[in-house]
């Protein structure tokens, strides 16, 4: 069994139910369990402003699937529960899955980059990861309290639970 952490975020389609409906997903997988599950959060877009807020979480689960099929298995959700069905048209992808943590292993390869790149900078995930998992010490050795605690906060608020 590995412990993993996972980013959720939207910022389309009515966020909160997007988000409600990844950890539905996440809580009815046969190959997950879900041991935590952060606040939701509303935080302001990365980079250009001309978009929506986003809502944003993490979730803690357990799985025996191998980091690639993790991947897999979370790009499926994605597409089930991302995407609108517009006629016989695709919409625009409204769910982001991330791996944030496999275990404390390290990979990087074309697919897949653990512990995700971004983790460390940003409020959206580390301040939703420090609520879940204060104590937790990352392959780079840095504790996820200490860099929630010293980030910008960038006008991030809790929006509501999470179940
Ligand atoms: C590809 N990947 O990335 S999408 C995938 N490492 O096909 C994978 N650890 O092969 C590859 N987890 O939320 C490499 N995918 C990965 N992400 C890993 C998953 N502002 C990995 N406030 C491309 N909040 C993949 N989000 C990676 N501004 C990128 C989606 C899934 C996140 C956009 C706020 C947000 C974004 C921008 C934001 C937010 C994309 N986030």
């Amino acid at each position: 069994m590995a412990l993993c952490y996972i980013g959720i975020g939207s910022n389309l389609s009515n966020p909160a139910k997007q988000i409600q409906r990844a950890i539905d997903q996440l809580k009815q997988h046969d190959m997950f369990t879900v041991n935590a599950v952060s606040s939701l959060y509303c935080s302001q877009p990365m980079g250009p402003q001309d978009q929506p807020d986003y809502m944003n979480a993490v979730a803690c689960i357990d799985t025996s699937l191998s980091p690639v099929a993790l991947l897999d298995a979370l790009q499926m959700i994605e597409k089930n529960a991302g995407r609108v069905r517009k006629g016989d048209r695709w919409g625009a992808r409204i769910l982001d899955l991330d791996i944030l943590l496999y275990d404390l292993d390290v990979i990087n390869t074309e697919r897949l980059v653990v512990p995700h790149y971004g983790m460390k900078d940003r409020e959206f995930v580390l301040i939703p990861l420090a609520e879940i998992a204060p104590t937790l010490i990352l392959p780079c050795q840095s504790s996820v309290a200490s860099l929630a605690k010293s980030i910008d906060k960038n006008a991030l608020t809790i929006h509501s639970q999470l179940s």
